[in-house]
């Protein structure tokens, strides 16, 4: 079963004009393989200057862009958020969604999550779900559950079938951004669990759904984790603001 690799980039609250002009020098000084998308999400201010820039490089069948997030209401008076048309307007293709700090910074619920993900859907955006358990939760045993309990509300929001339109990232809370990243064998049998957690619902889907690794990843460890039967891709936190890293890490994809 071939399935899409993806590399996305998240920048999180990090970069500015001149990390968007570089990267995408960076980008086009090499071939990125045509069967990998990279999808970069910056700070929603810098989501048309990268879109336009990567243009202008001739690079628009290569790189996506993406947000980190959107809102699940579609329009109002609601300050500081930013719409699923409004991400229309300005030809966004991806949305991170559930990402932890989201979940934990901000309280976002597995429910809003799931609504989220239905209005991105509607949208014509591709989500990116985020989910992972905690170092506690994995050391009690938990992780399945949790995983679980985080995709479940998806699946009964959307329906099995919609999730050949979304992208799901696998990012162990213990390792975002501490430089812990989960062995490859660890996070293959966890990419395995969820596939398996799809499949009980329908297994065409669960066999095509992308399935992201993300934790620390970085230009040394990359090779290996992609090499992993049920690891399609990476979604990049830290490496991704380094362009030479992030090179290898996009060439690294399977
Ligand atoms: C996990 C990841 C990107 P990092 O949050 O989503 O960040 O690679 O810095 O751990």
């Amino acid at each position: 079963m071939t399935r899409q690799a993806i590399v996305a980039a998240n920048w999180k609250m990090n970069g500015d004009s001149a990390l968007v002009s570089s990267m995408v020098s960076a980008l086009a000084s090499i071939n990125l393989p045509s069967h990998v998308d990279v999808v970069i999400c910056p700070s929603f201010p810098y989501l048309s200057e990268l879109n336009q820039k990567i243009t202008a490089a001739n690079l628009n069948d290569a790189i996506q862009v993406g947000s980190q997030n959107v809102s699940e209401h579609d329009s109002g008076a609601y300050t500081g958020e930013v719409s699923t048309a409004i991400l229309q307007d300005l030809a966004i293709h991806y949305v991170i969604l559930g990402h932890s700090e989201r979940r934990s910074l901000y309280n976002e619920t597995s429910l809003q999550v799931a609504k989220k993900v239905h209005v991105a859907l509607n949208a014509g955006l591709t989500p990116i779900l985020c989910i992972g358990e905690s170092e506690a939760e994995r050391a009690n045993g938990q992780t399945e559950s949790v995983l679980s309990a985080q995709i479940q509300p998806v699946i009964d929001e959307i329906g099995i079938n919609k999730f050949n339109d979304v992208v799901i990232a696998y990012e162990p809370v213990w390792a975002i951004g501490t430089g812990k990243t989960a062995s490859s064998a660890m996070a293959q049998e966890t990419h395995q669990f969820i596939r398996q957690f799809l499949a009980q619902h329908n297994e065409q889907v669960a066999n095509k759904v992308p399935l992201l690794y993300g934790g620390s990843v970085n230009a040394a460890n990359c090779e290996e984790l992609f090499a992993q039967a049920d690891i399609d891709g990476g979604l990049i936190g830290g490496a991704s603001l380094k362009a030479e890293q992030f090179k290898t890490i996009c060439l690294a994809a399977k």
